[in-house]
């Protein structure tokens, strides 16, 4: 290496040993990791330096604010993105949410320090009725959300109901879209930067190729300010064994009641003198949100 000019630049997309970096003069390159710098992820600030042959390399990554990780089956952690103000969690009457995919979203999202948005988009489809089906009634606690002091944003990619309301809220922050896989992040993504062209699913079904069709998390300016980051949808949104704390704090409604259980261990589910069941008997905390802890706490044992 020659030329020894360095620069910042913001990941893009990382594929492992190779990614994009946006620049700060505002170009986008291809850009090689090197495995003794270890490897960026989305929305991670780099040195970057230039190699003989004009290719860019990472030097550096600069210390995480934070980062935004999923759990695989086995419990192990994957960086989907870094550095984040805001994660929107994305669900659609269609496809419908998976049971305690929204308590599991916000439970990650506060692990974070940082708020959570929730966007049901396709409004247009209307809700389905609630009933036995749990993801009918994940649509149908939407307003508790709201209490529960959530911001609550109704999109839709057909009619543009809540576009602009959703734009304001991105504006000079650093996005992510999370969700379930065919409830239209990306063509929210689309609507928002129509300049860009993303690969929408209308795409994908036009060649017969399945619905997952975001298959890597990248990166986008948002020409007034801000970035935004697509990932690729999940079916069930896997969670890490967290601790007692963790999991409670994750309950926001919990906090006026957590510290004045019997027990200084109470894990609120068969202890005598529970403090967050009594606040469930006496209608100060949601029975559902209750039943929703319980089985988040199942895995923990
Ligand atoms: N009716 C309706 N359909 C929508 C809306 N938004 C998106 N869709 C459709 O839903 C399908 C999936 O949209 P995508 O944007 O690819 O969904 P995604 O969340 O990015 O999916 P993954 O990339 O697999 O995670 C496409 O056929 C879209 O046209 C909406 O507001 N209303
Ligand atoms: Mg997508
Ligand atoms: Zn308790």
């Amino acid at each position: 290496m020659t030329d020894q000019r360095k620069s910042e630049a913001l990941v893009l997309v990382s594929y492992g040993s190779q990614g994009a970096v946006l620049l700060s003069n505002g170009s986008r390159k291809k850009c090689k990791f090197r495995r003794n710098v270890g490897r960026p992820f989305c929305g991670d600030h780099v040195d970057v330096a230039r190699a003989d042959d004009d290719t860019l390399v990472v030097e550096f990554i600069h210390p995480r604010r934070n980062y935004f990780v999923r759990a695989d089956e086995r419990q192990r952690q994957h960086i989907i993105a870094a550095n984040l103000d805001q994660v929107l969690i994305v669900i659609a009457a269609s496809p419908l949410p998976s049971r305690d995919l929204m308590e599991r979203y916000l439970l990650a999202v506060h692990s974070l320090g940082i708020q959570p948005v929730i966007v049901l988009n396709k409004t247009d489809l209307g809700l389905p009725e609630p009933g036995s089906d749990a993801g009918a009634n994940v649509l149908a606690h939407l307003p508790d959300y709201r209490s529960l002091g959530y911001t609550v944003v109704r999109t839709s990619c057909k009619t543009g109901e809540g576009i602009s309301e959703l734009q304001a809220l991105l504006k000079d922050r650093t996005n992510i879209f999370v969700g379930q896989s065919g409830v239209g992040k990306s063509s929210l993504i689309n609507h928002l930067l129509p300049d860009l062209d993303i690969q929408t699913g209308a795409i994908s079904s036009s060649t017969g190729k399945g619905t997952h069709t975001t298959t890597s998390t990248m990166l986008y300016q948002i020409p007034e300010g801000g970035f935004l980051i697509d990932s690729p949808g999940v079916w069930e949104y896997g969670i890490w064994k967290l601790d007692r704390e963790d999991l409670a704090a994750g309950f926001v409604e919990f906090k006026p009641w957590l510290g004045q259980c019997r027990f200084n261990n109470c894990v609120h589910a068969t202890e005598p003198d529970c403090a967050i069941k009594r606040a469930v008997e006496d209608g100060h905390i949601l029975e559902w949100r209750y039943q929703s802890y319980r089985r988040l706490l199942k895995p923990n044992g």
